[in-house]
This record gives C-alpha cells, sequence and structure tokens, in this order.
C-alpha cells in the first residue's frame, strides 16, 4: 500500500483555539502526523512517498474559487492591516448568521474570515494554505492510486478536511481532502463512490459538499450532534436532498459507545455502501474514537483498530484512506496503522 505523506504538514501549526472563553493550545498538532509515519515506518507497511502535483483546478471541482482566493491571500492580508499580526494566528470572531447577507464578501478582514468559517477554533497561520494544498494533493495522489488499480492507499496529512465545505473552514479543516479523493474517482470514469467517515466528529463538510448528490454516498459514524462537534449537523434523519436523497446515512452514537456498538454500526454503513453499489471507497480515518482521546467520548482501544480494518478490508472495495482526527498524539500512530495493518492482512 503506498502512502502519500505531506512533507508540507508542519507549516501548519497553530498556536491557540478558543474554548470556553480562553484560549487553549491547539489539539491539531504537527507531532500527530509524526507519529502515524514513525509507525508506518516502523511496520515497513508499504511505501512512503511524497504528493503529485496537481493544478489547483483540481481544487476547484470541490472548493468554490472566491474561497480558494480567500484562503491563497488571507495571510498577506492579515499582515497587510498591521506588520505585528505576523507573531499571531489569524482567529475569526465575528460570523454572518440567520438574516445576514453571504453574497458579498465584506472588504473588512475580520468580517471575510467569518464569511468563509464557523468556528473560533481553527487558526489560520502563515503556512497554512501551503500545506492544506499540499494534503489535498496527498488525497488526489491516494486516489489516483486506486484508479491505476491499487486494492487501498493512504493519504497521510493534516490539518484535516472533513469539516471544510464547499466555502468554509472549521473544525481544523480548510480543505476536504476526502471529497476531493472522492471526486476525482468519480472524474476518472467511476461511476458511484462512497465516502464513509469513521471520525468521531460528523463530517459536516462532506456530507454538504454531497448532498444533493446521487453518485456520491455519504456515511458517518460518530458522536451525537446534540452534544458533541460539530452540534448542528449529522442527525439520524438527514437522509440527502433532491437527486441525492438516499445517499446520506448518519449513524451518531451516545457519548461513552463501545467497540461492539460502534462495530454493529460499521457493519450497517458497510452494507449500505454495498447496496448503493460504489465501485470504490475513501474512508474519512479519523483516530479520536479512541479510548484516551482527549476531547472525544467514544471507548475503542488500540487492539480494536486491526478489527476495524478487517471489517472495512470485507467490503471488497478499493479503499483511500485520508487521515482526518485523532489527538492521543502518543497512541495515534499505533491505532491508524492498525486499521491499515487489519485492512491489507500483513
Ligand atoms: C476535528 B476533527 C475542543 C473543542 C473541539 C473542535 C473539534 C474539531 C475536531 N477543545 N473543537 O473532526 O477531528
Ligand atoms: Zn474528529
Amino acid at each position: 500500500m503506498k502512502t502519500f505523506y505531506n512533507h508540507l504538514h508542519a507549516q501548519h501549526q497553530g498556536k491557540v483555539e478558543m474554548f470556553r472563553g480562553a484560549l487553549v493550545p491547539c489539539f491539531e498538532v504537527p507531532a500527530r502526523a509524526d507519529h502515524v509515519l514513525a509507525e508506518l515506518k516502523r511496520r515497513q507497511l508499504g511505501t512512503v512517498q511524497n504528493p503529485h502535483a496537481f493544478d489547483d483546478s483540481a481544487l476547484t471541482a470541490i472548493h468554490s474559487p472566491r474561497y480558494l482566493n480567500f484562503l491563497a491571500t488571507a495571510w498577506d492580508q492579515w499582515v497587510a492591516l498591521d506588520p505585528a499580526n505576523a507573531d499571531k494566528d489569524i482567529l475569526p470572531s465575528v460570523w454572518p448568521t440567520r438574516t445576514f447577507r453571504t453574497d458579498i464578501e465584506p472588504d473588512n478582514f475580520a468580517a471575510k474570515v467569518g464569511l468563509y468559517s464557523y468556528d473560533a477554533g481553527s487558526p489560520f497561520t502563515s503556512g497554512t494554505w501551503v500545506a492544506a494544498r499540499a494534503g489535498a494533493h496527498c488525497a488526489l495522489s491516494a486516489a489516483q492510486q486506486l484508479v491505476l488499480g491499487d486494492r487501498a492507499s493512504f493519504a497521510l496529512s493534516r490539518p484535516p478536511g472533513h469539516h471544510a465545505g464547499m466555502d468554509f473552514f472549521g473544525g481544523y479543516c480548510f480543505l476536504n481532502n476526502a471529497a476531493l479523493a472522492a471526486q476525482h474517482l468519480r472524474n476518472a470514469g467511476m461511476k458511484k463512490v462512497a465516502v464513509l467517515d469513521v471520525d468521531y466528529h460528523h463530517g459536516n463538510g462532506t456530507q454538504a459538499i454531497f448532498y444533493d448528490r446521487p453518485d456520491v454516498f455519504f456515511a458517518s459514524i460518530h458522536g451525537d450532534p446534540r452534544t458533541e462537534y460539530p452540534f448542528y449537523l449529522g442527525h439520524a434523519d438527514e437522509k440527502g436532498q433532491g437527486a441525492g436523497l438516499g445517499t446520506n446515512l448518519n449513524l451518531p452514537l451516545p457519548r461513552g459507545t463501545n467497540y461492539a456498538t460502534w462495530a454493529q454500526a460499521l457493519d450497517t454503513a458497510l452494507a449500505a455502501i454495498q447496496a448503493f453499489g460504489a465501485e470504490a471507497l475513501v474512508v474519512s480515518l479519523g483516530m479520536d474514537t479512541f479510548e484516551g482521546d482527549p476531547i472525544s467520548g467514544f471507548t475503542l482501544k488500540s487492539d480494536d483498530y486491526l478489527r476495524v480494518g478487517e471489517r472495512l478490508a470485507k467490503a471488497g472495495l478499493p479503499t483511500a484512506f485520508v487521515f482526518e482526527g485523532g489527538y492521543a498524539v502518543e497512541e495515534v500512530g499505533i491505532n491508524a496503522v492498525n486499521v491499515l495493518q487489519g485492512f491489507t492482512g500483513d
């Protein structure tokens, strides 16, 4: 199995995020990807390489040009406001909500940031665009590997992607890597593809991107949004709309859910993906379902992830894994590579 490693990921290194009225150190740190890479190499699981180059136009298949232009220029705009800003990350603090207009991009930079985001927990740094773009290229490269006939591939990147929408960032995510991978498979001629999101948090960005699409099935197993981030999406009654009705499956589970219950949801999701007739699978591989995760509430153990990989392999689909969350930094490498090893059976 080939891994496409985001060699530029450490250029995205947020300082602080807003949490309960205070600025606290970021959970989404470069060491997360370092640990996964180290564990891949320790077990010699496949080969590791840098992503292929893709045109920026590959990104417009999923993201709006207006949003991409914002991401590409945000840091320079921020520093142009005041050279002293270079020492601080960009954090939004004002947003349009119901009854506001979002069709006009304000000139005021703070207002602009709010237009393209939905929380104050996702710092945008000097290297965020470069890192996120290289991460998108990892996901596209992993998808391309399936087009070439490989059974599995892995995009090892951060920042994660599944909370990013067509034109917004949030939840530590800026470009939706899983959505880009799925779209790449469609563009390459696969008629139906599925995204399975096993991160603890609902993949609201991915769901929104494909909500009215009949050709991309989205399934997600996650903490119940009544209590868990991202709160405003991810309920079981969200089934898709228009031509996409029936191609969205949310399986929310309460805090405290253990592996036995979680694995039943996984089987439900995989059965739906097979009934849909997907030709390939993109897995949003979040490892924050782990019992030791500092910001999540499920109780999966390290060994369970070997079984997760085995179950995913049984679906029999070409599968691109895309790294998402997982904040128990010391264990995230073991847990992620357990899934991959369970899948490949090595
Ligand atoms: C991103 B991914 C913790 C607050 C949680 C947002 C969580 C984003 C998770 N202090 N803030 O899905 O792993
Ligand atoms: Zn998560």
